[in-house]
């Protein structure tokens, strides 16, 4: 049976990168498997977080989850820090984590770079955290967004370094599922830079908390150059912006690059943002009303994630001790 796990981080407005990238695939494969979906408060305060907004921002995440579409009656949703069993695994499998692996994770680079307040071991940790998330349920399945695919096959090396230091096959290779046309979508403002949380550019990216309006100015000032779409693959490619808007259209209509491209080569952007802008709020404007009434109750999110981490957590212990018995710590 395929054990699929995922999560977010509660750190601000999720945006249509992670839509998407991720969230928009959590709802196809739910059907696939048994699943769990967490909200990642423990990432979260990697870097610096206003306890209060974290809370809010936790019950929000999930929200977005359950108006995205996940089915809290088939599957697990829950926030990280109710399980602690994430961070116990956390540190056994630190101890077979070489730091030259750790060394070459490009993310806690990017983060860390941007201030020296950031070089901080939890972030630099955080790849081992995220190993531990996903295999303490034992996962066979990961669906997330292209950034991840680095943290992805760390998580595989840990799996197999823990597996081979005690002779065992306990943990399976967890398979990343990096799928549909949006696995990594860019700024709207630099179609070289990933649309990102923590851009400090709200016109950057388009937020599931955005009303009709907003998405039209944000689609309207997104930055493109003043050539018509090209009727190929080969020339779009060659501009950041344009392609990244093309791939947006095409991963909200479920659909391809190359096909919004026969129907729409030769278009001016100017038309073609109003389309997009039509697609954009058709598809989001219902995500967005549900995430607003769930909200409303947020009594009703937290019975939901105090069920699910229930839940979580009777699975969660069950591996843990078993890991346990196989590193060999006492039990009596
Ligand atoms: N731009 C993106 N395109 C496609 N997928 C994306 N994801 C994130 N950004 C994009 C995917 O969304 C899932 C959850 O990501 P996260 O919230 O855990 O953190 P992140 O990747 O660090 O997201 P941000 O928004 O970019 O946050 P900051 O600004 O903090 O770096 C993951 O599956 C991710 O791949």
């Amino acid at each position: 049976m395929r054990r699929i796990f995922s999560g977010m981080q509660p750190t601000g407005n999720l945006h249509l990168g992670n839509y998407l990238g991720a969230l928009k695939n959590w709802v196809k494969v739910q059907q696939d498997g048994e699943c769990l979906f967490c909200v990642v408060d423990l990432h979260a305060i990697t870097v610096p977080q206003d306890p209060h907004k974290l809370r809010n921002a936790t019950r929000e995440t999930a929200a977005a989850y359950i108006a995205a579409g996940i089915d809290t009656k088939r599957n697990i949703l829950f926030p990280q820090s109710a399980v602690p069993a994430h961070t116990e695994l956390g540190w056994i499998l630190g101890t077979q984590t070489p730091l030259g692996w750790l060394n070459r994770m490009t993310q806690f680079k990017e983060k860390s770079s941007k201030s020296r307040d950031l070089e901080l071991l939890g972030l630099y940790s955080y790849p081992v955290l995220m190993a531990a998330d996903i295999l303490l349920y034992k996962t066979t399945h990961v669906p997330v967004g292209e950034d991840q695919k680095q943290h992805m096959e760390l998580a595989r090396d840990i799996a197999a370094a823990f597996n081979r230091a005690y002779g065992t096959e306990y943990f399976p290779l967890p398979e990343p599922q990096i799928m549909g046309e949006a696995t990594r979508v860019m700024s709207l403002r630099d179609g070289t830079k990933k649309m990102s949380k923590s851009d400090e550019s709200d016109y950057s990216r388009i937020n599931l908390t955005d009303d009709a309006d907003a998405i039209a100015l944000k689609i309207r000032k997104a930055k493109t150059d003043a050539e018509p779409l090209p009727p190929t693959l080969a020339e779009l490619e060659k501009r950041p912006e344009a392609d990244n808007l093309v791939t947006i259209y095409a991963a909200l209509s479920d659909s391809t690059r190359a096909a919004v491209l026969k129907t729409s080569a030769g278009a001016q952007f100017s038309q073609f943002k109003k389309d997009l802008t039509d697609l954009a709020v058709a598809k989001l404007s219902p995500i967005t009303a549900t995430m607003r009434e769930l909200m409303a109750d947020p009594a009703e999110i937290d019975r939901t994630l105090a069920k699910g981490a229930e839940k979580a957590n009777h699975l969660a212990a069950k591996h843990l001790r078993e890991v346990k018995d196989i590193v060999g710590f006492w039990r009596g």
